[in-house]
């Protein structure tokens, strides 16, 4: 999106994706050896992996490119991506990088590479961030424009026969903002509170363009995807109508405004796989977390599930606010008796906690957080003072002997994870490749795999 913005004001742009390379560094050597760039933006997407059991900590690995990149170049550096909307002037002190970029990437980016250009002050931009001679200043994202549907073309800036050989889908945005006060979450601080939504048609026309493109699998990353309820159907009712031949998904769907009208809707529209974000049966874990629903919701949820045919990723994250032993057992229980066989369930334990959050909050009351604010880059995680981790981590590996349809962090960070997904391509099996948890499972237990 930033890079065909950035064309599109009529730079010339080269995008140098790392994703799939073994020796990173090498191919960012060769990149600088070969062209004499102006401007360098790094998308910064994850901090960390946000699992408390294997945590991997990926600013750590920004600062060898980094280095790299001012051994072989002059070009101004400017930092952008989700990451940077959460915790900019702690990773732009880690990085020692002056510029980053904290609004809306492809309006913010021309026009900060516009001030370049004329070598104009940039400083005062909305939506910029800068660290001079150390004094750290951010503005305000520039007032909130309508979000552009028109999805860039993949194709023109990346590897996309890599992404597909891996069942990656195409990511596509219907909105922005976040409506819900969850109290470990930064999508409020990353997207804003208010609803910026983008026109289902326009949305239809670009999920049109990827299929002709010969992009058939289609991911909605909106932060919650059934919120707004109005929007989300009118956008079904919009796919309905086009009758296009995609495959949809969305593994971000509260069970607020969660109904067999708009799954049928779903079903109807070309959904082949969902995703619930429960995080808990248990109402003082669900009030702890501030989710905006109860238990009753989430039983709830799950007769809807069962009355349709489409599968359902159940999300669990166990270990928050109001967490006991008898809390953990209640949503074990849940999971056990109310998620079908043929659907699978992820439970996630511990929280990552982010400054400003009300966990931060929370934590440092329980007296579980002694750090102070700006130390919080590298992960750190929340677990209930009234239930140990290792009792919670037991509890699931129990569960998950006896249900091969469920999964812990381990599974996530599972090193085979990306041959899997390789071999489920050449067998032409299709995204969701979670829907395929239970045989995936079976068949590594059976040549004595710990999965
Ligand atoms: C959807 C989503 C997912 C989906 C992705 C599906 C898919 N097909 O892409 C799934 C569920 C698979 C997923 C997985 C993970 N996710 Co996620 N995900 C999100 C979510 C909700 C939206 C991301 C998105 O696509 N946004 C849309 C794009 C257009 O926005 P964007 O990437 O932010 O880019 C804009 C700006 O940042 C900026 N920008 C971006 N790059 C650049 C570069 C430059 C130079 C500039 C100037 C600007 C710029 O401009 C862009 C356009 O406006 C975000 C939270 C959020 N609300 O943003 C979390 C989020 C990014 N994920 C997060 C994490 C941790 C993960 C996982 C590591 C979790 C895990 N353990 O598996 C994995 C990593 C996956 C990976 N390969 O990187 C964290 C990252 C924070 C952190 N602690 O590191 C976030 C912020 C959520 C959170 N608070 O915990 N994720």
């Amino acid at each position: 999106m930033v890079a065909e913005a950035a064309a599109r004001a009529g730079h010339t742009v080269t995008l140098l994706d790392l994703m799939f390379t073994r020796d990173p560094l090498r191919i960012l050597e060769a990149a600088l050896r070969r062209t004499k760039f102006d401007v360098i933006g790094l998308s910064v997407r994850n901090i960390d992996n946000i699992d408390m059991g294997a945590p991997r900590y990926f600013i750590g690995d920004l600062i060898p490119l980094l280095d790299t990149i001012r051994r072989y170049s002059d070009a101004s550096l400017i930092l952008g991506g989700a990451s940077l909307m959460i915790m900019p002037e702690e990773i732009m002190r880690a990085t020692d990088v002056p510029c980053a970029v904290v609004g809306d990437g492809e309006v913010v980016f021309p026009r900060l590479l516009e001030k370049l250009v004329r070598n104009e002050p940039w400083q005062t931009l909305p939506g910029v961030a800068s660290l001079v001679f150390g004094k750290y200043r951010a503005n305000d994202p520039p007032a909130g424009h309508a979000r552009p549907c028109a999805g860039p073309d993949y194709g023109r800036w990346l590897n996309m026969n890599a992404y597909c050989s891996h069942l990656s889908t195409v990511p596509v945005q219907t909105k922005l903002g976040c409506r819900f006060q969850c109290v470990y979450c930064t999508y409020r601080k990353i997207e804003g509170v208010d609803y910026r939504l983008s026109d289902p048609g326009c949305v239809v026309e670009t999920i049109l363009r990827y299929i002709s493109s010969g992009y058939g699998d289609i991911e909605f990353v909106d932060n919650v995807f059934n919120s707004p309820y109005d929007h989300a159907l009118a956008l079904c009712e919009s796919l309905i109508r086009s009758k296009h031949p995609a495959r949809l998904q969305s593994i971000e769907m509260s069970p607020v405004s969660f109904d067999d009208r708009l799954l049928s809707a779903m079903e109807r529209a070309g959904f082949v796989g969902i995703g619930l974000t429960v995080e808990s049966a248990a109402d003082p874990v669900l009030q702890g977390l501030r989710k905006g629903f109860l238990a009753r919701e989430v039983h709830a949820a799950a007769e809807v599930v069962k009355r349709h045919r489409l599968p359902c990723l159940w999300i669990f994250l166990l270990g928050g606010p109001g967490e006991t032993r008898d809390t953990v057992r209640q949503t074990l229980h849940f999971a056990e008796t109310n998620i079908r066989p043929q659907d699978a369930a992820f439970f996630s334990i511990g929280i990552r906690m982010y400054p400003g959050t009300e966990l931060e909050t929370i934590a440092r009351t329980q007296g579980v957080l002694s750090l102070p604010s700006h130390s919080m880059l590298a992960p750190l995680f929340y677990v209930s003072p009234a239930v140990e981790a290792d009792w919670i981590i037991g509890q699931v590996k129990q569960s998950m002997n006896s249900h091969m349809n469920f999964m812990n962090g381990d599974s996530m960070s599972f090193s085979h994870l990306p041959l899997i997904s390789r071999l489920g391509y050449r067998l032409r099996l299709k995204p969701p490749l979670w829907r395929y948890t239970r045989y995936i499972r079976r068949v590594l237990r059976s040549i004595g795999m710990q999965a």
